[in-house]
């Protein structure tokens, strides 16, 4: 494995007191979650104004509904790979560690991770859209869609963050705090295309942080960062976290 990844990003991790993660859907890809910016991607195949938005979700509830129903009931019977592993176990030995993702699945938890920030929130976690209740059968759950609110007869809508919408409160500014000083970032299978969450990178370089690329490709997030590294997240993750690697 020596060799293979540049012995100044090796250094820098290994020395790194504090360090800060952000994973986008490439994380997930191995796990059988599609991305989507990729060929295969989401949005090869729906619009995302249409499933992604307030708008489209009040312009057809149900289809939106049943777009979210899928995913949720997918979740459930997915598994973390060992990308998400190798982050939980990093965390673990790392005296300041935190990962934004920003994937709104649950697979850095099911892996052990602890200090999370979700920027684009969770897929599980549904409310009213118009009163914001939790109702009591998830969209998951339900038999029957269109699934509404048992108080004000809203829509029930999944808990993520769709385009044109804020981040949750605190979420930028938790991840802002840690960025500023942290010593080493890695951003993890994100084509950097979505804001603010695309910025967070060029913030802790600016602040000193030694940034590295994990992707299958290269993307312009990468082309401003310290070092890239090109190969999937559930190979190149245990590798260059695994203890052995960075004690040799
Ligand atoms: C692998 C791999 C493997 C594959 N291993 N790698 C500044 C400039 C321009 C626009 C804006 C701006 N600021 C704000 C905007 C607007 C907008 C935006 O960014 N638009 C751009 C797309 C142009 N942003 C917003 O609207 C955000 N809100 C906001 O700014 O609020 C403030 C505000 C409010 C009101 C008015 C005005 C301002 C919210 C963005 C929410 C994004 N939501 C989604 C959907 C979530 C719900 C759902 O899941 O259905 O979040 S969109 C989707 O994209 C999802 C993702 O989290 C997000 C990012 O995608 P990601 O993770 O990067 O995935 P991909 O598919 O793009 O890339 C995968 C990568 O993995 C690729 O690079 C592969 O190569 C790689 N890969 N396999 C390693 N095995
Ligand atoms: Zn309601």
């Amino acid at each position: 494995m020596k060799g293979k990844y540049s012995n100044r990003t090796l250094k820098k991790l290994e020395n790194a007191a504090s360090i800060v993660i952000c994973t986008g859907a490439g994380m997930s890809a191995e796990s059988g979650i599609a991305t989507f910016r990729d060929a295969d991607g989401l949005w090869s195949r729906f619009r995302p104004e249409d499933l992604a938005s307030e708008p489209g979700f009040r312009r057809d509830p149900e289809l939106v509904q049943s777009w979210y129903q899928s995913r949720q009931r997918q979740l459930r019977s997915t598994q973390p790979n060992a990308g998400h592993v190798a982050i939980a176990e990093l965390e673990a030995r790392t005296e300041r560690f935190l990962l934004v993702t920003q994937n709104v699945d649950d697979l850095h938890e099911k892996a052990g991770s602890r200090n999370i920030i979700h920027l684009h929130g969770t897929l599980a976690e549904d409310r009213c859209i118009d009163c914001s209740t939790r109702p009591t059968t998830s969209l998951a759950d339900c038999a029957v869609l269109p699934h509404r609110c048992t108080k004000c007869d809203g829509y029930i809508r999944p808990g993520v963050v769709w385009f044109g919408e804020m981040l949750p409160e605190a979420a930028m500014e938790n991840a802002a705090a840690a960025l500023d000083q942290c010593d080493v970032l890695l951003s993890v299978g994100t084509s950097g295309l979505v804001y603010p969450a695309a910025a967070l990178p060029g913030l802790a370089r600016a602040r000193g942080a030694y940034t590295v690329e994990v992707n299958i490709e290269p993307t312009a997030l990468g082309d401003e960062m310290d070092d890239r590294i090109l190969g999937s997240a559930a190979t190149v993750l245990p590798e260059l976290l695994s203890t052995s690697i960075l004690h040799n």
